[in-house]
Parts: C-alpha cells; structure tokens; sequence
C-alpha cells in the first residue's frame, strides 16, 4: 500500500523539512512574529495545534482554529490581534484554507507541499515538498511540524535541532512497526482511546482522526487526565487505551491501572512503561521534538488496524485528497 511507504518515508520527510527551511532562510529576511494564528482543516487542523502550542512555549502567543471556525464563528475565539495567519493546507487546495487565508487583515503565510492557490495569495510560503500519494496526511504531517519549528527556532533565536539525528530517531520508531502489527493482530480491540497532554494532545487528535480515516474505525482522543471525568464509561474489555506520555509521572500509572481494572488494554508510548499491557519506549528528546517520534507510531498502528479489517487505507471510503466546494 502506498500509506505504508509514505508513513516509512518519516525520516526522508524530516530531511526533505529542514532543505525546505534552509532554503526558505536562505531567501528571506522575513522572520515569524510572537503573535500567531494558525489554521487548517482536518489533519491540518491538528497540525495548527501543535504549531500554536510550540509557538507560545517558545514565549510567543499561537492562536489555533480549524479554518470554518475562523471563517464564520470567529468573534467567538480570543484571537487577539496577531501580526500574521499562518494557513496550513498539504495540497494548498482546500477551499476553506484559501478563503480563510484570504480573509486574513494581517499577513499571511501558507504552509503546503505544492506551489499551490494558497501559496500565491500568501505573502510568504513555506513549502515542503513531502509529497504524498495516500488520500490521508502521514509523513507530510511530521515533515511540515518539523520544517516550521525549525523556523519558529530561528526567528525566536533558539538552537535549531539536528535533522539528520531527528531523522535517525524517526527511523528507531518505525522499526517498531512489526510489534504494533502484532498487537493489533493479538488483541482485536472494538474501539480506540488515544490520550495525550500538551504538545502530545494534538497528536491524540490526529491519532484519532487516522484510525477514523484509514481504518473507519471508532476512535476518540482526550487530554490525559479528562478521560476519568464521566469519557472512561466507555472502555471495557474491548478497548485499547494508547496513552502518549513522553515523561510517565505517578498519575500514569494510576490510570494505567485504573483501565487495565476495566478490562481495558493499554499501550504506552514514551520513556517508561507505566505497568502497561504494551510498551514503546521513546528516547529523550527536547518536548517540543516528541510529537515527531509518536506519529509514525500512530499512523501505523492506524494502517495496520485498517489491513486487519480488509480494508484498503488507500482508498478511504466517502473521502477526497482534496476538499473543495
Ligand atoms: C485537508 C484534509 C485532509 C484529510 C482529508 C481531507 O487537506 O482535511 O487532512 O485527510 O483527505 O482534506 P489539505 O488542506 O491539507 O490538503
């Protein structure tokens, strides 16, 4: 299947990210302001998180909506006044990313594989040409976060981060991808509760949104913690909890056992295992760095869920590449 090869192609997608960022250094003077709003739809939408939320640990403000939100219910949010839109969009084609680029009082940045509408009505664009065949985002997602926190790095004077050891550690992850075949050929879960806090819960999202993609498939996310607030009814012998935590601290645990009383099985992806029925150990990286080692973790865990039900994550039922009214 094409998704596989492009969820392999993670560490290829990270180098192809930092050429696209040196390149857009190399012919800019222009650097990203504190105050951010980002904005995409569907996967691109989780990616905006993330950005947002590297944004503001960085000492800046990022601001994310899904692109219909800030289209039409944006006197809702507490946007502030931002010194740019930044529209995030793989084909650059989505009409709901351009119009809401469009709409934009402020300058506007697109984020995109292609020389696309939205990279000619942007003022600046970074484009990161992480091509994809699948219908659904997988290595593109990865490379896109990594290329604009390099230039987040930049232009709030950090260090900027090592592509080719970020790609060699892409590379430690998919190496798991034969035991996340064997869990979900083991244990033939009903439903799917992914959880993350921080950077790590846009990734749930994203998670989410791929098990639903890929595999059709009933999937939910939270932050960590609220998933005890009244969501957890739902998980019994039929569930598998996928708990993204990059530093396990004592509360993991607890909830690990917590689940795991229900009947619940989970799978732990970060530095320690918190007593789960499964464990993917993740190296020590800079926080902002550790959704680049869950994703491809998830897309695969997505894909082999998908394969498990005869299904082809290729061709995803009712779904387009590219959304267009
Ligand atoms: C956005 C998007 C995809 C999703 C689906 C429909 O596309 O929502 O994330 O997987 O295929 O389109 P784009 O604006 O990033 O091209």
């Amino acid at each position: 299947h094409a998704t596989l090869r492009e969820i392999r192609k993670t560490p290829e997608g990270v180098k192809i990210a930092q050429r696209a960022f040196e390149d857009f250094i190399a012919h800019h003077d222009f650097r990203l302001p504190r105050e951010v709003v980002y904005t995409g739809c569907g996967s691109s939408h989780f990616l905006s998180q993330p950005l947002a939320m590297a944004t503001t640990r960085l000492g800046g403000r990022g601001v994310s909506l899904p692109c219909s939100e800030l289209l039409y219910s944006r006197e809702f949010y507490p946007i502030g006044n931002p010194e740019l839109l930044v529209a995030i969009s793989r084909s650059g084609e989505t009409t709901e990313a351009v119009n809401a680029l469009k709409s934009a009082g402020v300058p506007k940045f697109a984020l995109t594989a292609y020389e696309s509408t939205l990279s000619r009505e942007a003022d600046y664009s970074l484009i990161v040409p992480a091509h994809e065949e699948s219908v659904v985002m997988t290595h593109s997602f990865t490379a896109f976060y990594f290329a604009y926190l390099q230039l987040l790095l930049e232009s709030f004077g950090r260090e900027t981060f090592d592509a080719e050891k970020t790609a060699g550690l892409t590379k430690e992850m998919i190496r798991n991808e034969s035991y996340i075949r064997e869990i979900v050929e083991n244990f033939d879960f009903r439903n799917v509760i992914f959880l993350g806090s921080g950077i790590l819960y846009p990734i749930a999202l994203e998670a989410m949104l791929k098990m639903k993609e890929m595999a059709i498939f009933w999937s939910e996310a939270y932050p960590t913690f609220e998933v005890r607030h009244g969501f957890k009814s739902i998980a019994d012998e039929g569930t598998l909890v996928v708990l993204l935590a990059d530093k396990p601290f004592d509360w993991h645990d607890k909830l690990t056992e917590e689940f795991r009383g229900q009947g619940a099985r989970v799978l732990t992806v970060g530095r320690r295992n918190t007593g789960a029925d499964y464990f993917i150990e993740t190296p020590e990286v800079d926080e902002l760095l550790t959704p680049v080692l869950h994703l491809p973790v998830i897309q695969l865990l997505a894909y082999y869920k998908a394969v498990s039900l005869g299904l082809n994550p290729d061709r995803p039922r009712f779904l387009s590449k590219v959304v267009k009214w």
